[in-house]
């Protein structure tokens, strides 16, 4: 039994001030930083765009690769993170999920390390968050959302609460920060 925490999208467009700015999305940079030493795996999603794509035909361009836009909030602790994955790399699709991550599987990756407990916080709780969690759950895991280190979208109001009720329901287990072990 092994841990992993998944850290979404902690990246500077979804900070405020930037092009899909989260209200506030920093708050959970110093969550983050409290409780990173408690997993035996650390990993990090990057919404990773082209230039051009069909998400940008619902978003305002953000996170393009290699951009100051896609890089992670300068505040986040990323000496532990030992897997970096890129996600929404096509152009073709969203890319919400970690799961959908190009330069590497993902799952191979959970897999060949034997994680089966996966933690999953970061931005944005209506969208990448969930797709994540969700996708965990159908692979398996034992998913659990970190209520106090996410932060939602909300392009319509109550967006969060939805999400949080559909990860619920679909088996993710709610826990605060300041509840987990060491
Ligand atoms: C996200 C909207 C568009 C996210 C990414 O990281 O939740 N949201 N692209
Ligand atoms: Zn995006």
């Amino acid at each position: 039994m092994k841990k992993a925490l998944l850290i979404v999208d902690v990246q500077n467009d979804f900070c405020p001030g930037g092009a899909l700015g989260v209200k506030e999305g920093d708050k959970v940079v110093s969550v983050i930083n409290s409780i990173i030493d408690k997993f035996d795996f650390v990993i990090s999603s990057q919404d990773w765009h082209p230039e051009e794509s069909i998400h940008f035909e619902k978003w305002p361009p953000h996170c393009i690769a290699n951009t100051y836009g896609a890089d992670f909030h300068p505040a986040l602790n990323t000496e532990k993170i030992g897997l970096k994955l890129q996600k929404g790399t096509a152009n073709k699709d969203d890319g919400y999920s970690a799961f959908e991550a190009t330069n590497v599987s993902f799952s191979d990756f959970l897999r060949k390390n034997n994680i089966t407990n996966l933690y999953v916080c970061g931005l944005a709780t209506d969208y990448c968050v969930k797709a994540s969690a969700l996708d965990a759950i159908n692979h398996g895991i034992h998913t659990f959302v970190i209520t106090d280190a996410i932060k939602p979208v909300n392009v319509y109001p109550g967006d969060d609460k939805k999400a949080l009720d559909e990860m619920y329901r679909n088996g993710c287990v709610l826990v605060e920060s300041n509840a987990l072990e060491a």
